[in-house]
């Protein structure tokens, strides 16, 4: 193994300067900030996942454990390694012993499947996967072997649960001596995914230093301290209930966090009620779900203070009913795996807490709307989001040509999302300008799909867009034009699967037709072709 430079996100040294003289950038790390927990609150309970409680001091024994033992298998601090798991109770342990050992954890989504892997391995040219044995019925360890085959790179393969020919996750073992020295703060502490709102999703480097100054501030926003406890109801590894301020933010403030099995009111309520859960992060759909099951439901759910909902669009009717409905205060949450959060504030007017999605974390988060030709729009227009800040990306891993589109010269962030600016610089979302579908918080690019559809012999041409749906806010519809003889619609979906993609990616819809219709002149882009495709879609309805 060669030792490999630290990978670093790298910010201009006057920017560096600034975001450390604000405070922000504090020289603190991730295993740095999980030690002093250990130490200060070593008999508080940490975590809480299934029947398994850990307080800190046992989390960060398990963290040297783990940490000591991927390093006796021959990993070197540096390394990436892709992490997979559902929200169980090994999750949190191994992200904090890959900390510990300075291994950059890549984190997968429990849903996604070969395909997926495989390009997260390349790009982060990982040597190790860590995964469970299986997950809701699904056996990780086939996974494994097929990603090993592809990628012979991966060269270490830990499972939680019965490893068969790999490296058991509970027998691991190895030298605490070996665990190196705490990392640069300024070095990049994991590899989060993008959405992908263009082809493959791309690989978010985070650093220590923006990432806990991103939950640091979001516990002071949302009102985690010690005493609070905070419900992991979304997969653990989105960035929502990891960062904002989500199980790191409770982490670092001293709190408890309890980590729900699944979305659903049947797991998470009985969970709020035996914990006494005080916060939770939901996309919308979940958020009116839970809502009028509250209301029925003989659970005692009346520690919750907080009900923060995100990730996709909610609507001020939906908002509206919400905050009829809850016995808790509702926080909007409008952010991005890349950085920006903007949150509405807790003492916020109820107007604005309905209307708007927030405003950003940081005092130093620059904000710029724009119009096609990036000039800025009249204040209270919408236009395009473009951000730059303490705790917003410079660029993705690896990745040259989508930085080239997705950062400006003078190092903005082009979020592809149109939002429109109130007075106190209070963002409400739009739209936006990239042709992904946001299933229910479940960021999906029509490219890819489209790609995968085109492949199959018998499509012709195929146009993947986003429909509104009433539960999910938006579903994906594929438009195809078959070559002969249709297809039918599940063959094509089961195509798709079969392609090793996550079943969010499955289009929930398959339409027909003989051509896509576009009266217009010569060749129109794939972008004008999806909004044709959307709007005859919703008229016809
Ligand atoms: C409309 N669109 C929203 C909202 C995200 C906190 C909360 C969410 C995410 C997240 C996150 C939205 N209204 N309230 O990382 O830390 C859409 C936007 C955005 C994209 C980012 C966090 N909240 N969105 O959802 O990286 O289009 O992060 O650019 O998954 O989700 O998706 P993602």
């Amino acid at each position: 193994h060669a030792a490999r430079l630290p990978l670093r996100q790298v910010w201009p040294d006057e920017f560096v300067e600034r975001y450390r003289a604000a405070g922000y950038w504090r020289g603190e790390t991730m295993p740095g900030f999980l030690r002093e927990r250990a130490r200060e609150c070593a008999d508080r309970t940490a975590l809480v996942a299934g029947d398994a409680r850990y307080t800190y001091a046992e989390l960060w024994q398990e963290a040297e454990r783990i940490g000591a033992g991927l390093l006796a298998l021959g990993l070197t601090p540096g390394d990436r390694v892709l992490v997979q798991f559902g929200n169980v109770a090994e999750f949190i342990p191994v992200v904090c012993g890959l900390f510990r050992a300075g291994l950059i954890p890549v984190y997968t989504l429990p849903a996604h499947r070969l395909t997926e892997l495989v390009h997260f391995a390349r790009k982060a040219e990982a040597s190790a996967y860590i995964t469970a044995a299986r997950h809701e019925g699904f056996d990780h360890r086939t996974l494994a072997r097929a990603l090993r085959a592809e990628v012979p790179a991966v060269a270490n393969v830990i499972i939680a649960g019965d490893a068969e020919e790999f490296t058991s996750l509970a027998a691991l073992a190895g030298d605490h001596q070996a665990l190196p020295d705490d990392p640069d703060p300024q070095s990049v502490a994991f590899l989060q995914i993008s959405g992908g709102s263009t082809g493959l999703s791309k690989l978010i480097p985070r650093t220590h230093d923006d990432y806990i100054y991103s939950f640091r501030a979001s516990n002071e926003i949302c009102g985690i301290d010690r005493e609070s406890v905070y419900l992991v109801a979304l997969p653990a590894a989105h960035n929502f209930p990891a960062s904002s301020p989500g199980w790191l933010g409770a982490l670092y403030a001293g709190a408890r966090v309890v980590l729900s099995p699944g979305p659903g009111t049947a797991q998470a309520f009985p969970l709020i009620e035996a914990e006494r859960v005080t916060c939770v992060g939901l996309v919308p759909p979940l958020a009116l779900l839970w809502a009028d099951a509250a209301k029925a439901s003989s659970h005692d759910l009346s520690s919750l203070q907080v009900m923060q909902v995100g990730g996709a669009k909610l609507v001020p009717e939906a908002a509206r009913r919400l905050k009829e409905t809850l016995d808790c205060q509702l926080q909007q949450v409008f952010g991005m795996a890349e950085g920006l959060v903007n949150y509405t504030r807790l003492d916020d007017r109820e107007e604005i807490v309905l209307q708007s999605q927030g405003r950003p974390i940081s005092p130093d988060d620059e904000v710029l709307i724009v119009d096609d030709h990036g000039d800025l729009v009249p204040e209270g227009s919408a236009g395009h989001l473009l951000v730059r800040g303490p705790y917003t990306i410079r660029g993705y891993h690896n990745d040259d040509g989508a930085n080239a589109r997705s950062f400006t010269d003078d190092g903005f962030y082009r979020t592809g999302d149109v939002v429109q600016r109130l007075a106190g610089g209070y963002l409400v979302v739009q739209g936006r300008a990239t042709d992904h579908i946001n299933r229910a918080g479940e960021k999906i690019s029509a490219e890819e799909i489209e790609d995968h559809l085109l492949a199959h012999p018998a499509v012709f041409d195929a146009a993947v867009v986003s429909i509104p749906d009433a539960y999910l806010g938006e579903r994906s519809c594929a438009f195809v034009i078959a070559r002969a003889e249709r297809p039918r619609a599940v063959e094509l979906k089961r195509w798709v699967r079969e392609r090793g993609l996550a079943a969010f990616k499955v289009p929930d819809q398959v339409v027909f037709v003989d051509a896509f219709g576009t009266t217009a002149v010569g060749k129109v882009s794939r972008r004008e072709l999806r909004a044709h495709l959307r709007e005859r879609f919703v008229t016809e309805q």
